[in-house]
């Protein structure tokens, strides 16, 4: 399950065997001699000459690393007495113990007072063409209205407010203004569905939802104020919605709903920010585990802001100026770090994407590269794949001279498209950083850049640790593997201001989760590979996780949904190899005794059933409907069985002797073939 997948030396781009690097390193070069210019608190660290040793440096001292990071980066209204009090082995976790800042001053006010009329968000609206652009000025005032409207209709400090609402600067700034009063925030992603947001809702005890009236994605109209009406129905703690307009239809409100523009416009532009400590909640991010319940992922205020601030400039070179292009929907911790709080803590320009990578054709990403003029792409190996499939003239169509970095995250990019995607979208000027991390590590922890100008990029490996991350990887018997090359578990060995803090209202599932796999670490819950350089490869979960198109899904969230409906007694879903999607979604259920219901109507029906109480994207791709599972004596269910046969690697079935009844395997190998030739998946 470790192995390193394809990466062969073959696939290797070299300094020498790649021009882009050359040019690189002529322009970057001299920081080489001048580590300064690269990254100013540097000057002042004793013995630190090149990249090399200043990331050692982050690492054996990373106390005076990060102290000096947060001093001169981020703006503070009482300084920190302490710069960490973390210890792994029992979850405790405190950076810039006794400062006091505030988030939405960091990521406006300050840059108001510099360069207010510089643009900080554009809006990519699903339209082609309508993008709208929001000044720093614009957006700090429209936060401070929004900020002041919450505080009047009685948000406090601590308080946690759901936001459900696609990428959009009114979206953003609910977010800012949740910051700036002090209250958490809780994005949801506007694609789940009402009982799915029904349940973080519920858990994250919110009494104030923000959305919107309509959403309008690849020109299809949401019906999103109709998700929450039904979502609040189960909510006995929600007192009310705040409905903004996307769209121009109005829509039946409530008691409960406040018309939010409306009422907006009564409020003043000046809010006076709330001092938060560092260690207060700045958000709430609902992600999957291998549980059936999702986990509300807990992160802080400055140790966050100056991680995802930290990351944004260096693993994308982000000069001042440059328009900074992350696809990710907000709903996800990648637009959190990387649409919003990394580019606006550096007074960045933003792009909000609204839409899909092909509407209204397959050329949508680099006709809006051409129009925005923007200079690091960041997206998702699923949607490299997809338009891969379509051919390079939708992209050599459009003129792509701007672009300087471009970025993959979510999951594994195979080398074929990492390879598209250097040679063809960034016609092989542009180094392509495939980005390693999760909800829970904040931001960026491994990266090929920043590193040496002139050092190797391979294809389809996220190879370095950054700033202050010591990668360890473990073994079965929970000891660190030293040697290379060597597969194992990917752990963190040392505390780092980004990483998550706690899972909401269950501080002990975060310690089991995270801590006690191996004490003292951080543990992933991702395999790796580490080559004889050192360089690391991810080659994914080991739990019972799956990536859909680079989103979290646990499998056991969609079993749950399945053994609801009625005529199913039990099932399995397990994650295959899918040529775009990355991993697709594969279930074996088992009917109850006597149900004589048709197997294309019952599939229909879980699959409704699994997108109106989770989403779309978890739908099954195929359903096999089996007599027994295979289980072992003691009634587990060997999912790595199911694997195997899904693999169609017969060979790998491995030692069956534990099985309760071998024979059912057969029977599984067998109606997977059925299945495989009369059905396409969906
Ligand atoms: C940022 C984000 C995290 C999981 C993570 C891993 C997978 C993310 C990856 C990658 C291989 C990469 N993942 N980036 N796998 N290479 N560059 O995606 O967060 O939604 O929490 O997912 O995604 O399995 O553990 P999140």
């Amino acid at each position: 399950m470790w192995l390193p997948c394809g990466c062969t030396s073959k696939a290797i781009v070299t300094s020498s065997a790649c021009p882009v690097f050359k040019s690189y390193f002529r322009v970057f070069g001299r920081w080489k001699c001048n580590v300064a210019a690269f990254m100013p608190e540097a000057a002042g660290f004793e013995g630190v000459k090149d990249f090399s040793s200043l990331q050692e440096f982050s690492v054996s001292n990373s106390e005076s690393f990060w102290a000096a990071a947060a001093r001169s980066r981020l703006s503070w209204i009482r300084p920190f007495h302490t710069v960490q009090h973390c210890d792994l082995s029992r979850g405790k976790i405190k950076w810039f113990e006794g400062g006091q800042l505030n988030v939405s001053v960091n990521c406006l006010d300050r840059h108001v007072h510099t360069s207010p009329e510089r643009v900080a968000l554009i809006w990519e609206r699903d339209e082609p063409g309508s993008e709208v652009k929001v000044t720093y000025r614009e957006l700090l005032e429209t936060t401070c209205r929004l900020g002041n409207l919450l505080r009047r209709r009685g948000v406090k400090k601590g308080d946690c407010v759901t936001i459900y609402m696609p990428p959009c600067p009114l979206a953003v700034a609910s977010m800012l203004a949740c910051a700036r009063i002090g209250a958490a925030h809780n994005v949801v992603f506007a694609g789940f569905s009402a009982e799915a947001l029904a349940e973080r809702i519920r858990d994250a005890e919110s009494s104030t939802v923000i959305t919107v009236n309509q959403g309008v994605r690849a020109g299809k109209v949401t019906e999103l104020k109709r998700t929450v009406d039904a979502a609040v129905q189960d909510c006995p703690t929600v007192q009310q919605v705040l409905v903004a307009m996307r769209t121009e239809n109005p829509v039946a409100m409530t008691a409960k709903d406040v018309d939010m523009e409306e009422e907006m416009l009564k409020e003043d532009v000046v809010c006076e920010p709330a001092a938060m400590n560092s260690e207060d909640v700045l958000f709430l991010l609902y992600t999957s585990g291998s549980t059936g319940k999702p986990k509300g992922v807990v992160h802080t205020q400055a140790g966050y802001l100056l991680y995802a601030a930290l990351t944004h400039r260096y693993v994308f070179s982000y000069q001042d100026g440059d328009v900074f292009g992350c696809v990710a929907d907000i709903g996800w911790i990648t637009g959190h770090s990387y649409s919003v709080y990394g580019p606006l803590a550096n007074g960045g320009t933003t792009v909000l994407f609204e839409s899909t990578p092909i509407y209204p054709d397959p050329g949508r990403y680099w006709e809006m590269v051409q129009r925005l003029k923007i200079n690091q792409f960041y997206g998702a190996p699923t949607a490299i794949r997809l338009l891969l499939k379509y051919g390079d003239q939708w992209v050599q169509k459009y003129d792509r001279s701007t672009l300087k970095t471009l970025g993959s995250v979510g999951e594994p990019i195979n080398t074929e498209a990492w390879e598209w995607y250097y040679r063809v979208v960034g016609d092989g000027r542009c180094p392509v950083v495939d980005t390693w991390w999760q909800t829970e590590t904040g931001g960026i922890c491994i990266t090929p850049r920043p590193s040496d100008p002139d050092a190797e990029i391979v294809p389809g490996m996220a190879m370095r640790p950054f700033f202050g991350i010591k990668p360890i990887l473990m073994d079965t018997k929970g000891k660190v593997v030293t040697s290379n090359p060597a597969s194992g578990a990917l752990c963190i060995a040392k505390p780092w201001p980004g990483m998550a803090r706690s899972i909401h209202n269950n501080h002990q599932r975060f310690i089991e989760t995270y801590c006690q796999p191996h004490p003292g670490y951080f543990f992933t819950g991702d395999g790796a590979y580490r080559s004889k350089e050192g360089y690391y490869q991810i080659t994914g979960r080991l739990d019972d996780v799956i990536n859909v198109s680079g989103h979290r899904i646990g499998t056991a969230e969609i079993e749950d949904v399945v053994n609801q409906c009625n005529a199913v007694a039990e099932s399995a879903v397990i994650g295959y190899s899918h040529d775009i999607k990355g991993q697709g979604v594969y279930a074996f259920v088992v009917l109850k005794k006597g149900v004589d219901d048709q197997e294309a109507d019952l599939s229909q029906q879980l699959n409704i059933m699994v997108s109106k109480k989770i989403a779309k994207y978890a739908c099954p791709d195929f359903i096999q409907f089996v007599q027994r599972l295979p289980k072992t004596r003691s009634g587990k269910i060997m999912r790595r069985v199911l694997r195997k046969v899904v693999e169609r690697d017969l060979n790998g079935l491995g030692d069956l002797s534990t099985l309760d009844d071998p024979s059912t395997v057969q029977e599984i190998i067998q109606g997977h073939r059925e299945l495989f030739s009369k059905q396409k998946p969906s």
